[in-house]
């Protein structure tokens, strides 16, 4: 059996252990046989209906016992779409966690200090985006246009934003 057939199979128990792991007591012996397995990690997201700037919005995730979106999947992508097609307002930008300000043009997530697209290459960017525009945009929002396309825009501009919880 080939080495990736062996990850697959493998991803495979510990999705089956974990799903079971969550229906059950922490009382059992799965707790154990997870020991070295990797659960997939649940990503729910929290649009917030208030204006402020990116940091602010930062701050007011963590304030929430939550964080600043990261969106580092198409999976992600259309979660994060439906949560915010369920706000009914859907033309808005919302800030999520992607930030230059480090370095112009290297984006981090600030919710977890890795380089946006690090580990899987996924970046969603609107054509044209990130543009820098005016030497001063360095900061991701979403919403605009085709809703999950991401876009650079002014730090201190007074937006909505959205807010995730990550769970084992
Ligand atoms: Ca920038
Ligand atoms: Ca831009």
């Amino acid at each position: 059996m080939g080495y990736l057939k062996l990850k697959c199979l493998l991803v495979l128990v510990c999705f089956v252990l974990c799903s079971a792991y969550a229906d059950s007591s922490p009382n059992n012996n799965l707790g154990n046989l997870l020991s070295g397995c990797e659960c997939p990690k649940a990503k729910r997201y929290f649009p917030q209906n208030r204006k402020v700037s990116f940091f602010e919005a930062w701050r007011q995730c963590l304030a929430l016992g939550l964080r600043l979106a990261t969106v580092t999947s198409s999976a992600d992508s259309e979660l994060i779409k439906e949560a915010i097609n369920a706000t009914n307002t859907t033309t808005e930008p919302w800030w999520i966690g992607g930030t230059d300000l480090g370095l112009e043009g290297s984006y981090l997530w600030i919710s977890t200090e890795l380089p946006v697209g690090q580990q899987t290459g996924y970046t969603n960017w609107f054509p044209g985006e990130p543009n820098n525009f005016r030497g001063n945009e360095n900061c991701l929002d979403i919403g605009r246009r085709d809703a999950v396309g991401w876009f650079d825009a002014n730090c201190d501009w007074k937006q909505k934003f959205v807010c995730e919880k990550v769970s084992n």
